[in-house]
């Protein structure tokens, strides 16, 4: 126990407060406040919470009824959430009060949030961004759901054993979940395979099932408070039971086998989240999963809806509005129109009215590996009658093609929802939502021009472009509570849920007073990460050096190579050039990344990083100027820390194919200076901050289209005979240097930039922007020394980040696409 401070006294609400969480401690755990763990204060705390979220549930409920508003369903594969506490803390206004008084209990707020597990139930980008859009929905008062699995293991978590990553499980409800409440009385049954029988009756197609396999999908809800606002919305995780265990009748009946097979099913369905990102494998049981999350969730919204308004299907479109989050619950619309059709008794034309104006999708990736397609046995096999509905839908597809354009079939094989024994599920979406939106300008540019240009010249006005944004509560307020203060104290409060406000503090950005304070501050975050990385690395680092972070999803779009490749070439002019040694001005790389498990080549970068930082961390010779760090198990929370503390935020993927990013974006809201290329949103902090505060380097989307039209290799070549850095550094890759004595560890990494995966060198122009990227680097180490101008440049990344709040993200797809009304 900390020490407690006596002289404070706890306002009467401190103390109502205080008696509730002893009061849990006793009643929940059977102790006295003495014998309680700290685990056990964490869980009182958040029960605490929940019971405050409850409250104002049942209220917020009865508001959206009695108003009948329509309602948005945010269907998504992941939603990271990280941790509630502080979040759902500051969201009820009450970060003092809980501040307070568990200081007075002996604690403090921080540490007792540290021992909450990591809610990390996505990969990357697209999950994370789930988890900003539903703090902004319920901050502006839009009823919405988050619907997605209760995967029982998150993302894995990643241990680096000898620089290699390694997988563990995620045993993220090892302690239980504060935050759920289960609701088994409104559990679903979801069907899978068998034989889909037809027949006639009364003039109508009629449609039974035999042999099927069943699982009960199961509902946990996260009541989730908005920021200073009114409603409760929530998250519904599904989880997976077995059936059997509920209707023993296929027991009953002699169907042992099949009744063992429902039990299997149902232990692995929501077992564990698929760690790829931007790489699809074709698994069944991806596709079962996809399955049993749409499912459940349609058969769940189609009764509330009938429960309110009665069979009047045709009111659906003004009741609700279902977002597919990427192509990954596709099969919500084929499962639509199977249930209206199949239990609700409506014909084909009248669905597919009704389906295709509630249905909107968002494009998150242009990566052509990531595009999901589904071998069509493999589906037929999963779920035959949708696959049927697919068929009936690709048929009338293919008529308003071909009346579009006449007689192109490598358009009709483009297009298709079914070709080339595949089922394509952009296809399937682009096929029936009313609205389609790219995350950021460029990206909507490029999904019009080339990966959609077919369906876009078709019909124009349904597609968007919605740049992404980030909640400011959680990465800012939460993450870093001493510039809030300074923030507020310096243009006043208001700006976390009016984020344009921030432009204000531009006018300070060459005022001294406030300078000191935000370097102060960026001080402290810095030295907060140093002793974070000396207590888990085990590597002094100096937080007077500049602090460059690069973390993100590994991949080879994301250009961690291109750093690495630099950093060596920095360690060798150091060890050869006195003079550049001299004016070298210390520097620590901090990288925090996950490979996908099955992605050979990340997973070697991932050692690379870790050899080239053993290689330089202990080398005497350079005298601690350059630091590499490699953070393990980089997730919601680690991030929480590494942005507050950035210098220079590192954001190179090559142009076209980072569809936004949005680490880019934390990044800037917390005074770090990018180096980036003009890719996904990085255009946009461009065009917000103006070139004196951001460093763009290298080809443009453009450039690096027309370069991959032909084969570039001779460009190559004369890069690596002209630029002797450069060259210098690429062999050190295979000459045992790095990994004494392993001559091979490296070679594939060698081999795709020299000569390339089919011949083809350099596919991700890494070789191509090195010089562009050595030169901004170097400017970048002068302009830092520059005290004043740099402060500046970073107090103006800060102002300027308003556009990124996730806030105005939601205002724009609700004027574009969902067109819900606020709850007074
Ligand atoms: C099926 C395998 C799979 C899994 C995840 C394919 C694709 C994905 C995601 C779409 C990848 C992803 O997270 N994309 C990221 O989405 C962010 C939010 O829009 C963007 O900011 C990132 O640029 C984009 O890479």
């Amino acid at each position: 126990m900390a020490g407690k401070d006596t002289t404070k006294k706890l306002t009467q609400t401190q103390e109502a407060l205080k008696n509730e969480i002893i009061g849990k401690i006793n009643r929940h755990f059977g102790k006295v406040l003495e014998e309680a763990t700290p685990q056990m204060v964490y869980a009182a705390c958040a029960l605490t919470v929940r019971d405050k979220i409850m409250e104002k549930w049942a209220k917020s409920h009865r508001e959206v009824k009695k108003e009948g508003s329509k309602k948005l369903y945010y269907l998504s594969f992941e939603f990271l959430m990280g941790r509630l506490l502080c979040t759902n803390v500051l969201n009820l206004m009450q970060t003092a009060d809980y501040e307070e008084v568990l200081e007075d209990l002996g604690y403090s707020l921080s540490d007792i949030a540290e021992l909450e597990n990591d809610a990390g139930l996505g990969n990357g980008g697209l999950g994370r961004l789930a988890a900003c859009f539903i703090d902004s929905l319920t901050t502006l008062d839009l009823p919405a759901y988050g619907c997605t699995i209760r995967y029982e293991y998150g993302l894995f978590r990643q241990k680096i054993v000898d620089g290699f990553q390694t997988e563990l499980p995620d045993t993220w409800l090892e302690h239980g979940n504060a935050w759920e409440v289960a609701r088994p009385e409104e559990a679903v049954k979801v069907s899978f395979g068998g034989d889909v029988n037809t027949y006639w009756e009364n003039g109508k197609m009629k449609v039974s099932y035999s042999n099927e396999r069943t699982v009960l999908a199961v509902p946990y809800d996260v009541p989730l408070c908005g920021y200073d606002s009114k409603i409760i919305n929530k998250l519904r995780l599904w989880g997976a039971q077995s059936a059997s265990d509920f209707n023993m009748h296929a027991f009953n009946s002699g169907d042992y086998s099949r009744a063992i097979e429902e039990k299997e099913l149902a232990s692995v369905i929501s077992k564990v989240l698929y760690p790829e990102d931007n790489h699809t494998e074709g698994k069944e049981l991806r596709l079962k999963q996809q399955y049993f999350l749409v499912s459940a969730t349609l058969q769940w919204i189609l009764k509330e809806f009938e429960s309110r308004n009665g069979a009047d299907w045709s009111k659906l479109p003004d009741k609700i509005v279902i977002h597919i989050n990427d192509t990954h619950p596709t099969m919500a619309i084929p499962e639509m129109m199977r249930i209206l059709m199949d239990e609700k008794g409506l014909d084909w034309d009248d669905a597919w009215n009704i389906v295709t104006h509630v249905f909107a999708y968002t494009n998150h990736t242009v990566m052509s590996e990531a595009l999901e397609k589904w071998p069509q046995d493999m589906f037929r096999r999963v779920v035959p009658r949708l696959y049927m509905i697919l068929e009936e839908m690709n048929r009338r597809l293919m008529e308003r093609v071909e009346a579009f354009y006449p007689g192109d079939k490598g358009k009709h094989d483009y297009m298709a929802i079914l070709s080339n024994n595949q089922v394509s599920m952009a296809n399937t979406c682009l096929a029936s939502v009313f609205a389609v939106n790219g995350v950021s300008k460029l990206h909507t540019d490029i999904l019009k021009q080339d990966i959609f240009r077919d369906y876009y010249m078709m019909d124009k006005d349904r597609f968007h472009a919605i740049t992404n944004g980030i909640t400011f509560r959680r990465w800012i307020a939460n993450c870093n509570p001493a510039l809030t203060k300074l923030i507020d104290d310096t243009i006043g409060k208001g700006w976390l849920k009016d984020a344009d406000k921030l432009q204000k503090l531009a006018k300070f950005a060459n005022d001294a007073t406030f300078q000191k304070k935000y370097d102060a501050i960026k001080r402290a975050n810095k030295e907060m990460v140093a002793d974070y990385i000396l207590e888990h690395n085990k590597v002094k680092i100096n937080p007077d050096s500049i602090f460059d972070i690069q973390c993100k999803r590994l991949h080879e779009y994301k250009r961690q190579m291109m750093n690495v490749l630099h950093i060596i070439v920095e360690y060798n002019r150091i060890l050869t050039d006195a003079e550049y040694a001299k004016n070298y001005y210390p520097k620590t790389y901090i990288f925090g990344a996950k490979a996908a498990p099955g992605y050979k080549r990340a997973k070697t970068i991932i050692k690379l990083i870790n050899s080239v930082g053993d290689m330089i961390n202990n080398d005497a010779r350079i005298n601690d100027k350059i630091k590499v760090i490699f953070i393990e198990n980089y997730g919601v929370s680690i991030a929480e820390k590494l942005v507050t503390a950035a210098d220079v935020s590192e954001q190179i993927s090559t142009a076209g194919k980072e569809a936004s990013g949005t680490g880019n974006m934390k990044f800037m809201l917390n005074g770090a200076v990018t180096i980036g290329t003009m890719d996904g949103a990085n255009v946009e902090m461009y065009e917000q901050v103006g070139e004196d505060n951001i460093y763009i380097f290298g080809l443009r989307a453009d450039e690096v289209d027309a370069r991959l039209r032909i084969m570039g290799n001779d460009e190559v070549k004369n890069i690596y005979a002209t630029n002797a850095y450069l060259r210098g550094a690429l062999e050190q890759l295979i000459n045992g240097s790095i990994v004494k004595s392993n001559t091979n560890i490296f070679m594939d990494l060698y081999n795709t930039l020299l000569f390339g995966d089919y011949g083809y060198a350099d596919t991700y122009m890494v070789l191509r922007d090195f010089e562009d990227y050595m030169r901004t680097q170097e400017q970048i180490s002068k302009d830092y020394q520059d005290r004043k101008t740099w402060i500046a440049k970073q107090i103006m990344n800060t102002a300027m980040a308003g556009f990124f709040s996730s806030d105005r993200t939601i205002k724009e797809y609700n004027d574009k696409i969902w067109r819900l009304t606020p709850i007074k």
